[in-house]
């Protein structure tokens, strides 16, 4: 009875251990991803919509992202909320601007 028990213990620690080994793969391949494909973006903008209204207001965005600090720039309706297509606009111009920056060091 002692044994079976045990055994019945090490499974479960096994499938605990194996699933916490599988949370770990998934988190290094999100930071590795580029935030460019829509389903990328669509994860992150609902990750800040904490309301789930589908827009992102300035108190959601905070004043961390640039999103939040040029609001008025990326805002493009004027609505005072940030629609999914402004926010991908948004992701767009970040992309453009690393990559300038990259191009930029690469001839120094
Ligand atoms: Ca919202
Ligand atoms: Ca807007």
């Amino acid at each position: 009875m002692k044994l079976a028990s045990s055994a019945a213990a090490f499974a479960a620690f096994a499938l605990v251990a194996g699933a916490s080994f599988a949370n770990e793969q998934d988190g290094n391949e999100m930071d590795h991803k580029r935030p460019s494909s829509i389903q990328a973006t669509r994860i992150q903008f609902n990750e800040m919509d904490d309301d789930r209204s589908d827009t992102l207001s300035r108190e959601e965005i905070g004043s961390d992202l640039v999103l939040g600090r040029d609001f008025m720039t990326y805002d493009t309706d004027a609505n005072g909320e940030i629609s999914p297509a402004e926010f991908n606009h948004y992701l767009e111009m970040q992309e453009d601007k690393e990559q300038r920056q990259n191009a930029h060091d690469g001839h120094m």
